[in-house]
């Protein structure tokens, strides 16, 4: 099975890199802001606590990610794979998530994290802002508090894979098929 973490601060170009990974290899994609989005979507209560934070730029608890992504994995028992777009962004979530794969006898293929500097993620958002309807990509001042939150909470992430050696990094900057490329080479030597 090939479960692939897509690891990166906001507007590095998970979601982005994640379409272009199922068409190609036919994995599952669970974003968890997708998911979120979509609780949003139907005005769920879960959904209802979660703008809240989402709008401010914080993240929502761990257990509420924990058990969306785990309903996702009981749910597609037949699956070649995952990408984890968005998750794991606390250790604690990436904690849960090795004892959730290991229930089901598999693991973290790596995690490939997309390298981007502040200021090209602030030009990202602000531009993807401007028609996505997303509260939390028209404001700078809240745009930085997800870098901020990012640096904080989701950052040592990285550590957690690094003690595993499943951790690469690649360039973010660049074209899109650049850095698909520069994915599918990380993906070929697992
Ligand atoms: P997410 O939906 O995960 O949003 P994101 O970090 O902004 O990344 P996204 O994948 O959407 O953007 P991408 O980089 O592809 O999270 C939103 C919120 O949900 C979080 O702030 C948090 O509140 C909550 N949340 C989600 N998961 C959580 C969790 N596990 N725990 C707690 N809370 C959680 O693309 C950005 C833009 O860049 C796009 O417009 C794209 O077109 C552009 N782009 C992409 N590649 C490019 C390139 N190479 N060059 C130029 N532009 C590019």
């Amino acid at each position: 099975m090939l479960n692939l973490v897509l690891f990166g601060p906001p507007g590095a170009g998970k979601g982005t890199q994640s379409q272009k990974l199922i068409d190609k290899y036919g994995l599952i994609h669970l974003s968890t802001g997708d998911l979120l989005r979509g609780e949003i979507a139907q005005g769920t209560k879960l959904g209802l606590e979660a703008k809240k934070l989402m709008d401010q730029g914080l993240l929502v608890p761990d257990e509420v990610v924990i058990g969306m992504i785990s309903n996702k994995l009981d749910a597609n028992k037949d699956a070649k794979g995952f990408i984890f777009d968005g998750f794991p962004r606390t250790v604690a979530q990436a904690e849960a998530l090795d004892e959730l794969l290991t229930s089901k006898a598999t693991a973290i293929s790596g995690m490939i994290a997309l390298e981007v500097n502040d200021d090209e993620l602030e030009h990202r958002l602000l531009l993807r802002g401007k028609d996505s309807g997303r509260p939390d990509d028209a404001n700078p001042e809240i745009i930085r508090k997800r870098i901020k939150e990012y640096n904080e909470k989701t950052a040592p992430v990285a550590g957690f894979y690094k003690d595993q050696n499943k951790f690469k990094s690649i360039n973010g900057i660049g074209s899109i098929e650049e850095i698909f490329d520069a994915i599918n080479t990380v993906i070929i030597s697992y």
